[in-house]
């Protein structure tokens, strides 16, 4: 596969850049974090959508370094902003199953935060349901480790795998995204409403953060805050975005 062997020079050749997309408290206007979202500015195939070159990284072991490079330079922007003097928020990276099962995954986190001084509560975790329930007894050490460290773990795109209930009352965990594909009916479809409502009644009995994703309208943010949600990130809000309106986002709030 030719993406395979640009994206090995894709690092060095400083092709890879961080998107962010910031998480809103819509009562308060607060952004009180942001994703991380990895993007490849290719010099022939223009922006290539990490929907298509993750699995090619994935299927080739690369994601372990492209992993990584992420952790790396997301903690080192939310540094630069905090030696800035900047309002800085936990800044999420999505990790993949190898990354998360990599015996470097720890070591790296806790020297990344050492070396660069930065509170670990500033990192979070995202975390797909399938990663977590793939060998429970090793997620239950691992995410105790990482939590132990202080770092935020976040469970993505929930809803959508295949999670046991009960792992998930053993998983030391901090916050549940609630998937875009729940979000987007839940106006006109009483199931997609109905698991909405479940997921952040689930979510406050564990005593877990909810964030809803892909919220588009006023229309589902008030649902979703009646409920009881009041993270959200989505469109309605602000589309992933580079770095500089990012922190521009930051300084002057949304
Ligand atoms: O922004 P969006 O099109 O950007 O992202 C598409 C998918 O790619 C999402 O499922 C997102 O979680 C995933 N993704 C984006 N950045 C990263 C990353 O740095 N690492 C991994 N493993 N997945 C990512
Ligand atoms: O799998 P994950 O949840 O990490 O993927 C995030 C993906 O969702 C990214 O591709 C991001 O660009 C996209 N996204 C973020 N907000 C919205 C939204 O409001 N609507 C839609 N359709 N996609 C969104
Ligand atoms: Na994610
Ligand atoms: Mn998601």
């Amino acid at each position: 596969f030719a993406l395979e062997n640009d994206l090995r020079k894709a690092i060095e050749q400083d092709q890879l850049e961080l998107y962010f997309q910031p998480k809103i408290n819509p009562l308060s206007g607060d952004i009180v974090g942001a994703e991380v979202l990895l993007r490849w500015k290719h010099p022939h195939r223009g922006m290539v959508s990490p929907v298509t070159f993750i699995p090619v990284a994935e299927e080739s072991g690369f994601i372990v370094e492209l992993g990584a490079w992420v952790l790396k330079r997301a903690c080192e922007i939310n540094r630069e902003w905090q030696s800035r003097g900047m309002p800085i928020v936990p800044l999420a990276i999505n990790l993949s199953a190898a990354n998360f099962r990599h015996h470097d995954l720890l070591p790296d986190i806790r020297r990344t935060l050492e070396d660069l001084k930065l509170q670990p509560n500033f990192l979070v975790i995202e975390l797909t349901e399938g990663i977590l329930m793939n060998d429970v007894d090793e997620t239950i050490q691992t995410l105790q480790a990482l939590k132990d460290m202080g770092v935020y773990l976040s469970v993505d795109d929930f809803g959508t795998g295949y999670s046991s209930l009960n792992y998930l009352k053993r998983f030391p965990l901090d916050e549940l995204k609630i998937d875009r594909s729940f979000v987007k009916d839940i106006i006109s479809d009483p199931n997609d409403a109905a698991i909405t409502a479940a997921i952040i009644g689930l979510a406050q009995n564990l005593k877990l953060s909810v964030v809803a994703e892909g919220v588009e309208t006023t229309e589902q943010a008030d649902f979703l805050l009646r409920r009881g949600c009041n993270t959200m990130q989505g469109y309605l809000f602000a589309k992933p975005m580079p770095q500089e309106d990012f922190e521009q986002m930051l300084m002057s709030g949304i």
